[in-house]
């Protein structure tokens, strides 16, 4: 049946039911129906073929992690310098979640308090400021450092920074809100200019972004994406950041898993090559909803200021978990699970392609893979909810220039990590593609009141998000989400 050995973390099934039956029973004495909700969300989520790219299934040691007393302890400051008294323990798991950081990437500073993604790009646009903006104003005012500053001095910063440029890869091309884009402060903070993919291929045009890097002259060159489903080759992004006077900062949110696993190694691993590399702890990687930087020795100190600077107090009950997870990612089996992930990508991406699915790029060599749904006459918002209606989870997606835009958009963005976790290997995921291009090409776009096709209703052909639903059902029952891991 899988093609690849089962890469999930091995928990004591009886141990974890014991637990979650007692945990359930705390809570439900005082709100049975918030018990109620978690119990259902694990039913729901076992019964759901979960393909968004983004997200995954942390361990019960992960999450048993964060429902504990650390979660009241406030710890402003960092290992060893708190400005609050009885830190020690928050101090042992901050150690330990950032000695794990440095191990797994081979990182020299790992800063591991970030409570998200958009949390550690903040923490690393502020230590960039601080350490690379001259400001003259300030300067002769005998301000050194950002954290200094005073009412004043941030009137003069504010036009300051008015002038600072960021250089990120464009939404549709798959990068990031808060690389620089206006619904984020980074877009607001920054001027900011984007480089895209070459519009045959749809791959990362360099040429060009060297090209536009030496035109704008941007203080940060930011790379990392959340639906650009190929490799991106850092070596060159620092050679052009280095050409320019840019610092790097690499995004590696969704793709951490696969440096991790070292899927991503020598000029794709952006740790050796960038200045700042920011992340989650929650996609790929598999540990707890947070964030975290690594930086190179040159901004390790302004990193380590993030809170106050830009976050609030640090949530000691993640921190322990992100240690936890990121023991269990120094894990051989880690590596093995980084590896099926990329390959049943591969599998899907082939699979779908087999069966006349238009793919951005053609195919992948990370951990998603982006349709482009036009050929079906679809939009992202109509292949999406059709998915859906089959018990297909996945969300839409901007393809580049897309003529939709980022509401309806024209693709679906599929991801492999959670899946894998729970045992899919490459036959599953052809299996996976065969039932996303029956529903595809079973759905058509419905008419609006007025006659026109909608972008947002459809019609799936009688049948087939049942049929999808039976199938998808077989599969998952052949690969139970938490095996063993009983509430009843
Ligand atoms: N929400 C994440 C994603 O889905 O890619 C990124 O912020």
């Amino acid at each position: 049946m899988t093609t690849t050995a089962r890469p999930t973390t091995g928990f004591d099934a009886a141990a974890a039911s014991t637990a979650y039956r007692s945990a359930l029973e705390v809570i439900g004495a005082v709100e049975p129906r918030v018990a109620a909700a978690i119990s259902q969300e694990l039913t729901d989520q076992r019964e759901s073929l979960k393909l968004i790219a983004s997200e995954n299934y942390a361990s019960p040691a992960v999450l048993l992690t964060m429902g504990n007393w650390f979660s009241d302890k406030y710890a402003e400051g960092t290992v060893g310098h708190r400005f609050y008294a009885g830190c020690q323990n928050v101090d042992t798991v901050e150690a330990l979640a950032a000695e794990h950081a440095r191990e797994l990437f081979g990182a020299s500073h790992a800063y591991v308090q970030p409570h998200s993604g958009i949390d550690a790009n903040l923490v690393a646009f502020w230590a960039v400021l601080a350490q690379r903006v001259e400001l003259p104003a300030l300067e002769k005012a005998g301000v050194k450092h950002v954290n200094d500053l005073t009412d004043a001095d941030w009137t003069t910063l504010r036009h300051a920074l008015g002038d600072q440029r960021m250089l990120g890869m464009s939404l549709d091309a798959g990068g990031h809100l808060t690389h620089g884009f206006r619904p984020n402060i980074s877009g607001k903070m920054f001027e900011q200019s984007s480089y895209g993919t070459e519009p045959g291929t749809g791959l990362l045009d360099y040429d060009a972004l060297r090209a536009r890097a030496r035109e704008f002259r941007p203080l940060i060159l930011m790379a990392g994406y959340s639906a650009y489903p190929r490799r991106v080759n850092f070596a060159t992004m620092r050679e052009i950041a280095d050409e320019v006077g840019a610092t790097l900062v690499v995004d590696m949110a969704h793709f951490a898993g696969l440096v991790a696993g070292k899927v991503l190694t020598g000029d794709f691993d952006p740790v050796p090559h960038a200045h700042v590399v920011t992340s989650t702890s929650h996609k790929s990687l598999r540990g707890p909803r947070g964030g975290f930087v690594l930086a190179q020795p040159e901004f390790a100190d302004a990193v380590d200021r993030g809170c106050p600077m830009v976050l609030g107090g640090p949530l000691p009950h993640v921190m322990a978990a992100k240690a936890v997870a990121f023991a269990e990612a120094r894990r051989p089996e880690f590596a093995d699970y980084a590896r099926a992930i990329a390959d049943n990508a591969v599998a899907l991406a082939e699979g779908l392609d087999r069966r006349g699915v238009q793919l951005v790029t053609g195919g992948t060599d990370n951990h998603l893979v982006l349709l482009d749904v036009s050929s079906f006459g679809l939009t992202g918002r109509q292949a999406e909810s059709a998915l859906l209606d089959a018990g297909i989870v996945t969300n839409r997606n901007a393809v580049p220039a897309d003529p939709n835009g980022a509401w309806y958009t024209s693709g679906v963005r599929i991801g492999t990590p959670a899946l894998t976790t729970r045992g899919f290997g490459t036959e599953e995921f052809d299996r996976v593609a065969e039932l996303i291009a029956d529903v595809l090409g079973s759905t058509t776009p419905a008419a609006t009141s007025s006659g026109t096709p909608s972008k947002a209703k459809f019609t799936t052909a009688d049948g087939v998000a049942d049929r999808t639903r039976s199938a998808a059902a077989e599969l998952l029952a052949d690969h139970p989400l938490y095996p063993g891991l009983d509430l009843a």
